[in-house]
């Protein structure tokens, strides 16, 4: 069962969680160090992990969550999503292909619905559609993806949309500040963290960036979702 739909705060700390970054460690505790030092999502993304292992390693990621009130979201498959009750369904471009929005509310009905995207134009198309909250990037290199598209239109994502924004993509405590000057409210990291070799610190120093930059802009942000 799906729960109620919760809102993404605005200033949130959005960590993908993909073991293949975590140096050998396990996702899980690298999940349970992050979870006590201030993320406030959690994205299961797991490309090589079958059904049978992804099933067990959401429900023991659901319930660190649950635990921490922190938001549960799960990559690529709405069903998934659904069957362990997560928070919400993070889509791919691809993704969007095998399941069309309207399909995806079928199965996660009022649950949180992602997507990313990867120009303005996917941008604007998202920001039209009935999705929750709209990733762009990659911002900067990263792994993941063989592009990079940079951060001349992270102002205009910024403000273009009522819905949450999540940048993504080579983040880190290196260039974090670029991004919260350009406007920037939501971060997502999956090396910033998982990669870390100080996981706890690393959170709480991205964290405290962020909420440095929510202080000190009070007055633009306060209440916008
Ligand atoms: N999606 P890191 S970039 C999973 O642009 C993912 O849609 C991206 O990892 C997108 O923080 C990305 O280690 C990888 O660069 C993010």
């Amino acid at each position: 069962m799906i729960y109620m739909k919760r809102r993404i705060k605005d200033r949130s700390l959005y960590l993908v969680a993909s073991e293949e970054y975590a140096k050998g460690r396990s996702i899980l505790d690298v999940a349970r160090e992050a979870a006590l030092s201030g993320v406030d999502i959690i994205q299961m993304r797991e490309k090589g992990k079958g059904r049978e292992e992804l099933v067990s390693l959401g429900k023991e990621l659901a319930s660190i969550c649950r635990e921490k009130d922190i938001i549960f979201i799960v990559n690529d498959d709405p069903y998934l999503a659904k069957d362990l009750g997560a928070d919400g369904v993070h889509l791919g471009q691809e993704d969007l292909r095998r399941f069309p929005l309207s399909r995806v509310r079928e199965v996660v009905g009022d649950a949180i619905v992602g997507v990313s995207t990867h120009s303005i134009r996917q941008f604007k198309d998202a920001a039209s559609s009935d999705v929750d909250y709209i990733a762009f990037g990659p911002v900067f290199e990263t792994k993941t993806k063989d592009y990079s598209i940079g951060t001349t239109d992270v102002e205009e994502a910024s403000s273009m949309s009522d819905k949450p924004v999540v940048f993504i993509g080579g983040i880190d405590e290196s260039n974090i500040d670029d991004l919260l000057d350009k406007g920037a409210r939501n971060i997502a990291v999956i090396r910033a963290i998982v990669a870390s070799g100080d996981v706890s610190s690393s959170v709480k120093r991205l964290k405290d960036r962020m909420l440095r930059y929510a202080a000190d802009t009070r007055d633009e942000c306060d209440d916008r979702w």
